[in-house]
């Protein structure tokens, strides 16, 4: 083979190989548009309802349809400094619906006691610790962590760890300056991405906003769930809509929520806010007597720590 031939089957053999990882780029690039879940925004979050920090949530939003494989995700949450990461949740399937602006609902498993109605979470979280509430930050990435598909910071000047990130959802990969406030654990307010479905991030203190009263969360099927504040414990065990000696009968036979608990008949004493009719607690079925003079006795106690309120008043 001449030189000149040889030059030329090389050029050929380079333009062919060009050609394919062309091809194969192409491939790839299609079926990551396909199957991929990293256009996704952090769009809502609580670290607690009402004070109960075991209940909490994180809401992801799609920028962009297609974006199901949540297998291929994890979120982590981290100290103020960024470090200790502790893993929330590492989903191990996708998601149904990826239209652009569909939901992803992570909640652990007690966020269900404040909504209005049951929760359907798509995926149960950990518990982001409470130590990490005033500052600290949480990242929607791949499995390992490696790559930061969104990071969401706050605590303010209290965060001082890294907050930049792959630049897919924010142009400058920078997600600081951090919220300048806690995470909200205290009410049923949560802090809410304010930018359209589609938006990126800008900086995490400019994009959030805590919601204007009660959160409303929303999982992969549409469904919202309210966050409401749970009814104080009543004592009207009998529900009659008041609380009486008939009250206190439920107590005995064990009929109150918690039965035959000390703490349903405090509750009952706290209650109870009218003359109490005797006959109602001593009449009933000769077993209960010894209950029900007892009963008497912690009326005269309670009856006596009034007056000792009164005193001190
Ligand atoms: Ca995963
Ligand atoms: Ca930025
Ligand atoms: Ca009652």
């Amino acid at each position: 083979m001449s030189n000149k031939t040889l030059r030329i089957s090389l050029v050929y053999t380079t333009c062919r190989v060009v050609m394919l990882l062309m091809v194969g780029n192409l491939c790839i690039a299609t079926n990551s548009a396909q199957a991929a879940f990293h256009l996704m925004q952090i769009e809502q979050i609580i670290g607690g309802v009402n004070g109960d920090t075991t209940a909490q949530a994180i809401q992801l939003r799609m920028r962009s349809g297609g974006q199901s494989v949540l297998s291929s995700s994890a979120i982590r949450a981290y100290d103020s400094a960024g470090a200790t990461p502790v893993l929330l949740d590492d989903p191990t399937t996708s998601v149904a619906n990826s239209a652009l602006g569909s939901r992803v609902l992570i909640a652990t498993p007690n966020f269900t006691n404040y909504t209005d109605i049951p929760v359907v979470a798509d995926f149960i979280m950990d518990p982001i610790p409470t130590s990490y509430l005033a500052a600290g930050q949480v990242r929607f990435t791949n499995n390992n962590g490696s790559t930061i598909y969104w990071s969401l910071s706050w605590g303010g000047a209290g965060f001082t760890g890294s907050t930049t990130g792959n630049t897919a959802n924010d142009a400058n990969g920078i997600f600081g300056p951090p919220v300048d406030i806690a995470l909200p654990s205290t009410t049923l307010q949560a802090l809410l991405f304010t930018g359209a479905a589609s938006a990126q991030s800008t900086t995490n203190l400019a994009d959030y906003v805590l919601t204007a009263g009660a959160a409303t969360f929303i999982n992969n099927a549409g469904t919202s769930f309210t966050l409401v504040a749970p009814e104080p414990p009543s004592a009207d065990f009998d529900g009659d809509g008041d609380i009486d000696g008939n009250d206190f009968l439920k107590w005995q036979r064990g009929e109150s929520p918690n039965p035959f608990t000390s703490a349903d008949l405090e509750l009952w004493q706290e209650q109870y806010d009218t003359t109490p009719p005797l006959s109602a607690i001593l009449v009933p079925e000769p077993a209960s007597l010894t209950l029900g003079v007892w009963a008497m006795a912690s009326l005269a106690i309670l009856v006596a720590r009034r007056r000792s309120a009164v005193c001190l008043l």
